[in-house]
């Protein structure tokens, strides 16, 4: 059977895995966090002085997932979308969260000033939003508002039906 590969995109802590895990509980589809991939292959390639932490090695993630990605059925989060292949993916959401309300969100993860006002203005500058549409088609990427827990559900409830209509529509 033929399923689709979904990416979840947006600043940290919109609700990416908060939301790919539960449609991956309720599709069956597999959720993969490229964050947790790379900490568990070490797939770095150096280390940001900055911003203290170690530099995602792309092209070795790309590898990492190129085989499931052609299987299909894969749910993607991940803070960054520009290295992936055009081709893996037939939807791209990225989730959109309110200042306020992300800042309390990133404050309670225990982020430092600098840390948290970068996210905060990646948020504000759609930073991500940006790098979605530059680099897949306009046409598959969508925003998803993510500030409360009905939000949440109607977007499962959205992304699921979607699923399903895709699935019906690839496999006669
Ligand atoms: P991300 O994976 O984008 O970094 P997350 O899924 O870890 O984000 O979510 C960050 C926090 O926000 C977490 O405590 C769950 C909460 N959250 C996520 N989506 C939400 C929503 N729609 N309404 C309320 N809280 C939400």
């Amino acid at each position: 059977m033929k399923l689709p590969n979904i990416l979840l995109t947006g600043t940290p802590g919109v609700g990416k895995t908060t939301l790919g895990k539960e449609l991956a509980s309720r599709s069956g589809l597999k959720y993969v966090n490229v964050g947790d991939l790379a900490r568990e292959g070490q797939l770095y390639d150096g280390y940001d002085e900055e911003y203290g932490c170690p530099i995602l090695d792309e092209d070795r993630v790309v590898d990492e997932l190129e085989h499931q990605m052609q299987e299909g059925g894969v749910i993607v989060d991940y803070h960054g979308c520009d290295f992936f292949p055009e081709r893996w993916f037939h939807i791209v959401f990225v989730l959109r969260t309110d200042n306020g309300i992300l800042y309390k969100r990133l404050e309670t993860r225990g982020y430092n000033e600098k840390k948290l006002q970068d996210n905060i203005q990646c948020e504000i500058f759609q930073v991500l939003y940006e790098e979605a549409i530059a680099s897949y088609k306009e046409e598959i990427v969508h925003q998803l508002p993510s500030n409360e827990p009905e939000q949440l559900e109607d977007n499962i409830n959205q992304i699921s039906k979607w699923i399903e209509q895709w699935v019906k529509d690839h496999n006669p």
